[in-house]
Formats: structure tokens, sequence, C-alpha cells
């Protein structure tokens, strides 16, 4: 789908047209190298496998703040005294931002689109005065909201958690803003609801009752859900696991963690699993492990693609480049039948050096161009299915007698004992990992 360049009363990035599939011979920065929203992979547009939405938080609030240091840019979107006026001149910017880059999604905090008020109250009004905005723009564009979610841990009153804080005032709170983000979720049409959970963890046991902070977790999760369906919600809940930052341990560790939290607490039916590439290396997993965990489990639903930095081991949301790590999730995707109502989510920001309005689109076209490319080469790999074949191969002694009946829970260990004491030595079959890594390299350079 084409959708039309939206440029409000003031344009934001001017000199930047819309960016266009030039194919790999261009040498225009500003062009599309491999994302051909309309080419036919696998039998569906690239557009339509790879769900792309752009996230509000770092595209257009971040101000390349850390640490050791304050922001380094200015945004002309940001420049008022008035709060408000920012807010909706970001609006503007936004629309401005995807129709240029022409990516069908976006994703957005309630706090990232509408400043917080002084109260509940005025909160509530700032955020559906802001969402009213987004929806007419969304309308006049075609850009869909892939997911929208609440901000429970930049106020300080969330310093001690959001569902998981020992003061139960503090969890009234995050109800309130958590069932004003659902009715701007539903408001503008958004196909998944996310949780974070930002604070939701400990950074001592001394003082921190776990159990009753997961139980109060699961039931504020429950309550969300119910609220949701009850105003027509019907789009996916997802939970996107982190191990730390910004608590020492935080709840939702990983996607196995996540999953029997999920089960255990009877949610497993409406929540799935938003996977971000970089926490999952910060959980000392891969992305392409977490990823498949949520497929095993039938619990998918959405990417927030970045990448981490192997050198300082934090979560540094760089845009993903890394290609061996994008087709890896490509195959993923792919085998599992795709990512049904997600999408890839870049979850990534601009260095603190890239101080650019351009470099914005330069990572967005970076990472686009690189799951395009691992979206062609994946292909292939499934397709053919040599790599597929072979891990079947290595299971084959599970289709025969012993190992069938077994699989059907049919046998005892003793069972396994006289089996084992019947057979000679089991014959060594070699993993060939070395081969199967060729196999990826022949795709990829060939
Ligand atoms: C933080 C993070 C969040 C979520 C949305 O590490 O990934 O931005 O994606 O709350
Ligand atoms: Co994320």
């Amino acid at each position: 789908m084409s959708r039309s360049v939206y440029v409000g009363d003031q344009e934001y990035f001017p000199g930047i047209e819309r960016i266009e599939f030039e194919g790999p011979g261009s040498d225009n920065p500003l062009s599309f190298k491999a994302y051909d929203p309309n080419r036919i992979v696998a039998g569906k547009t690239m557009e339509e496998h790879l769900r792309f939405a752009t996230c509000y938080w770092h595209t257009f609030c971040a101000d390349g703040a850390d640490p050791f240091g304050p922001g380094t840019r200015r945004r002309p979107w940001s420049e008022s005294s008035d709060p408000m006026q920012n807010a909706r001149s970001k609006v503007d910017a936004a629309f401005e931002f995807f129709t240029k880059l022409n990516v069908p999604f976006y994703c957005f905090h309630d706090r990232d689109m509408a400043p917080e008020g002084s109260t509940v109250a005025e909160s509530e009004a700032n955020l559906s005065a802001l969402v009213s905005m987004a929806k007419e723009r969304q309308r006049a564009t075609g850009v869909e909201l892939l997911w929208g979610t609440a901000n429970l841990f930049s106020h300080p009153r969330y310093m001690n958690g959001g569902a998981t804080n020992p003061d139960f005032a503090v969890v009234a709170h995050a109800g309130a803003q958590v069932k004003a983000a659902l009715e701007a979720t539903v408001e503008l049409g958004g196909q998944n609801y996310v949780f974070w959970g930002g604070r939701e963890g400990y950074s001592c046991l001394f003082n921190t009752d776990t159990k009753r902070e997961l139980e109060h977790f699961a039931r504020f999760l429950a309550m969300a859900r119910d609220y949701g369906r009850s105003i027509g919600f019907k789009g996916t809940f997802l939970i996107e696991p982190k191990p730390m930052e910004p608590m020492y341990h935080q709840y939702d560790v990983d996607a196995q963690t996540v999953i029997g939290f999920l089960r255990q607490h009877g949610l497993d039916q409406d929540f799935k699993l938003n996977i971000e590439a970089n926490h999952a290396t910060l959980a000392g997993h891969s992305s392409a492990h977490d990823l498949q965990m949520c497929v095993d489990a039938g619990m998918l639903g959405s990417i927030d693609a970045n990448r981490g930095n192997p050198q300082n081991g934090w979560d540094t949301d760089q845009f993903p480049m890394d290609m061996y790590d994008c087709v890896q999730n490509m195959i993923i995707v792919l085998a599992a039948g795709g990512l049904g109502s997600g999408g890839f989510n870049f979850d990534a920001k601009v260095r603190r050096e890239s101080t650019d309005l351009e470099d914005l689109f330069l990572g967005h076209i970076g990472g686009m161009d690189a799951y395009a490319r691992a979206l062609v080469i994946a292909d292939r790999i499934v397709s053919e299915g040599k790599l597929e074949e072979f891990r079947a191969s290595r299971y084959t002694s599970f289709s025969q007698t012993a190992g069938r009946r077994f699989e059907a829970g049919e046998l005892g260990l003793a069972d396994l004992r006289d089996f084992a004491a019947g057979s000679p030595e089991p014959i060594q079959e070699s993993g060939k990992q070395e081969w199967v890594e060729n196999i990826l390299n022949d795709y990829m350079f060939s």
C-alpha cells in the first residue's frame, strides 16, 4: 500500500522526500536498497511480512541524554514552553516521519504522546486530546497503531514499581494509567497492547515480598485484560521480557519465565510475548533463542527489533544490522508462519553523537533493509528445507516403535531400562554444527 506523505503546518524534515526503493545499485543514502514494500516473497509482500513500526519514544522524545551527560540534540517539535503545544507538534512531526519513511505502523507510551497532568483527570484529558489528533492523522494517512502501552517507570512515584509496588496507592495510579492507555489503544485501533515491566522487579530481597508482588502483578494483568475486553479490545496483550535495567531483578526475566508465569495464572489465552533482541541478549540468550521459546509455546506475538553492544552489555537499543541475528530471527518467524497481528517495531535509537534530523531516517532505513535482506535469505533457507531436513533427521528414532511409545507416554522408567539393556551401545551421531553453520553462510553470501 502506498500512503500519502503528510506535512502539517510546519515541515519538520525539510529536504527529505518519501524514501523509495532504489535497489542495491543506488548510492542515495535516503533510499531503500533492499526493502521494496511491494516485492512478493513467499506469497506475501515485504510490507505484509515485516509490518514495520517506528516507536514514538526513541524517535521523537529522546534527546540523547545518558547517565554521564544531558541531551545533545534539539528537536524543532520540542521548542515551545507549553508541553501540550510540543505534544501537538510531535504528532505532526511523527506522522510526517512515518509517511516519509513509508512505515505502516507506530507504537507509543501514553506519556510519549501526552504530558502528565497535575491530577489523574488532567493526565486523562491530555491523553485524550492528543489521541483525537493522532486518530485524525491516522485516518488521513493510513498509518496504523501496532501497539500502545503505559509508561509506569519514569514518574518518581513508580520508583518501587507499578503493579508490583508495595504501596497500594501507587498500584492504583498504575491502574489509572493502564485504563487510560487501553482506552487510547482501542480508540486508535491498536492491534496489540504491551506490558514491559519497567520497574516491576526489585533491588533487595531484605525489603521485598516477591511472592506477594508477583501475585499482585498477575491480578493486575487479569484486571487489565478484563477491562480491555470490556471496552472492545480484540487485539493481543503482550508481555515484553527483560532481565534487568532499571531494576537489578526484573520479574519478566526472559521468554521461558514469562511463558511459565502466564500459564501459572491462566493468562496464556489472551497474552503473548513481545521479544526485544537486546533484552534477550541481556538475559544471556540470543534473540533467536527467545523467539524459538515463544514459537514452541504458541505465544510469539511481536518483536522489538534492535541490537545491543557486546562491549558494555547495556540495553543500548541500537538499530539492527547484524545480519546473522536478523537472518536467524527471520528463519524462526517464517517457519512459524509469520507474526500475525504483531510486527517489527524498531525499539532503537540513534547514538548520542548522531545529532542530525536525517540520522533518524538513516537508522530506520538500515534496520528495514537489514530485515528485508534477512527475509529474502530466510525464505530460501526455509523453502529449500535443507536445515529443517537435517534437524528432523536427528529425531527419527522417536518415530520408531519404542521411541514413538515414549513420546506417547506409554513407557515407564523400567521400560527404558529394559530397552537399554537389550540394545547395543548407541551409534555415535555427529551434531554437525560446523556443517549447518557453513550452510547458513552459503545462503547468506551466495
Ligand atoms: C525498555 C523497552 C520499552 C518497551 C516499551 O527497555 O524496551 O521501551 O519496549 O515500554
Ligand atoms: Co522494547
